[in-house]
């Protein structure tokens, strides 16, 4: 099983800036607890994270073929790209939306995301274990709909 980590923009900075929203933890280091978990759940990551929306899309176009799932903290593009929006939808995986604050306790703008309701799911404000909390419940409904 294959499962896509995606990452959208500014998310290159987590763990350098902002740690009292965002935490003190790297992308790296998100990455690499990601990675050691989904092999324990018997599953393969490939990560990804870019400020361009259009390379965002790029990597979902050539990449989803081979995978079987995604997991994707679309950062700010979360709030009004409909191009990602059709490209998630165009690549028919199931994915989980993850974010590492609770955007329902943000600023107004936060609140709607526009992916929210052709996402498997939804994990908003766990720090970086929303990631884990995402990949496991991913994978396990990923098993189920196989058996
Ligand atoms: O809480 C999240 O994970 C967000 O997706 C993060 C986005 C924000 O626009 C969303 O509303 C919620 C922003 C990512 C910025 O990441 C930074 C990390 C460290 C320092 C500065 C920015």
């Amino acid at each position: 099983m294959r499962i896509l980590l995606i990452n959208g923009p500014n998310l290159n900075l987590l763990g350098q800036r902002q740690p009292e929203i965002y935490g003190s933890v790297t992308l790296q280091q998100i990455e690499e607890k990601v990675r050691q978990r989904a092999e324990e759940l018997g599953a393969e990551v490939s990560t990804f994270q870019s400020n361009d929306e259009g390379e965002i899309i790029d990597f979902l176009q050539e990449q989803s073929g081979g995978a079987d799932g995604a997991l994707i903290n679309a950062g700010a593009l979360t709030h009004y790209s409909l191009a990602l929006r059709d490209a998630l939808e165009a690549t028919g995986l199931p994915f989980v939306e993850v974010h590492i604050s609770n955007i329902h306790a943000r600023e107004e703008f936060r609140h709607h995301s526009v992916l929210a309701d052709i996402a498997v799911g939804q994990v908003s404000g766990l720090g970086w274990r929303g990631y884990l909390a995402a990949l496991e419940s991913l994978v396990g409904i990923l098993k189920e709909r196989s058996e």
